[in-house]
């Protein structure tokens, strides 16, 4: 009886506990996309003071928004493949989006939930692409990197997936 309550709590508790997570986690490949991470909890009830967000490669012309309260840095990696746009070439790109709260009193309370938000144009091949994301706490941290596999198909703090999915063939010709 003991256990089948334990069972139960963790199971509820698994689909209740949202973790971090995209807001659309499935888009079009090639899209204009708005990623919309949601951040449902902070760290054993401690309020989250950064979010830091490592970048797939793949994306092209990625912007993160800024937030009243938090200040946003960035840093960026040289590109593998260089390639033109708006007629320069672009060797370079977003790699990691970090928000840090200004102040104690800008941190995110556990009881509260927020949004950030990252744009980019996603590739033009379907796949699925991985976020991984660094939940800073006033005590303790997330880091929410781990991809899910055969051998842990359900990891504690699972990375952030985005389905790229093919272009519907019925989808209305560019304009
Ligand atoms: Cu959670």
């Amino acid at each position: 009886m003991k256990i089948t309550t334990m069972f139960t709590a963790a199971l509820l508790a698994g689909t209740a506990h949202a973790h971090i997570t995209l807001d659309q986690p499935a888009a079009a490949a090639g899209s204009s996309y708005r990623a919309t991470f949601k951040v449902g909890h902070g760290c054993d009830g401690a309020a989250t003071t950064a979010i830091t967000v490592t970048l797939p490669d793949g994306l092209r012309g990625a912007k993160p928004s800024p937030k009243p309260g938090w200040t946003l840095t960035t840093t960026r990696r040289p590109l593998k493949a260089p390639y033109e746009s708006h007629g320069k070439t672009i060797t370079d790109e977003l790699a990691e989006v970090r928000w840090t709260a200004n102040s104690p009193a800008d941190a995110l309370p556990d009881a509260w939930y927020d949004e950030f938000v990252v744009r980019a144009s996603l590739p033009a091949e379907p796949g699925e692409l991985w976020f991984a994301v660094r939940q800073t706490c006033t005590e303790g941290e997330w880091h929410w990197a781990e991809k899910p596999s055969a051998a842990n198909p359900k990891p504690r703090a699972p990375a952030v997936k985005l389905t790229v999915q093919p272009v519907a063939a019925t989808a209305q010709p560019h304009h």
